[in-house]
């Protein structure tokens, strides 16, 4: 998978913000509970299994600080996109 970077990543997506340090993204989703949170990564661990492609993450009760990054590239790749837009769209549910 081609490297895009962050930058270009960031035009297509909301909310997300490159790393310091590293072509990565990152964003802080926020939930109601818990259970809302938990909900959210099960879903994503689903998805992420089926493409192969995992995120880092970070769970406090009801937030989830999700790093995105694909390691082989070294940096930011359409896999990332597409795992941020399918996060967007199950967490707006
Ligand atoms: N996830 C991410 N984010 N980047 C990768 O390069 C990656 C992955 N590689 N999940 C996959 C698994 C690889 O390690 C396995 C062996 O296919």
């Amino acid at each position: 998978m081609k490297r895009i970077g962050a930058q270009a990543a960031l035009e297509q997506l909301d909310g997300w913000a490159a790393v310091d340090g590293r072509d990565a993204i990152r964003k802080v989703f926020e939930f109601t509970d818990f259970n809302e949170a938990w909900g959210f990564m099960s879903r994503v661990a689903v998805k992420a299994e089926a493409m192969d492609h995992h995120p880092e993450w970070f769970n406090v009760w009801n937030k989830v600080d999700v790093t995105l990054a694909t390691h082989d590239a070294g940096g930011v790749t359409a896999l990332d996109v597409e795992l941020a837009d399918f996060m967007a769209r199950i967490s707006r549910l």
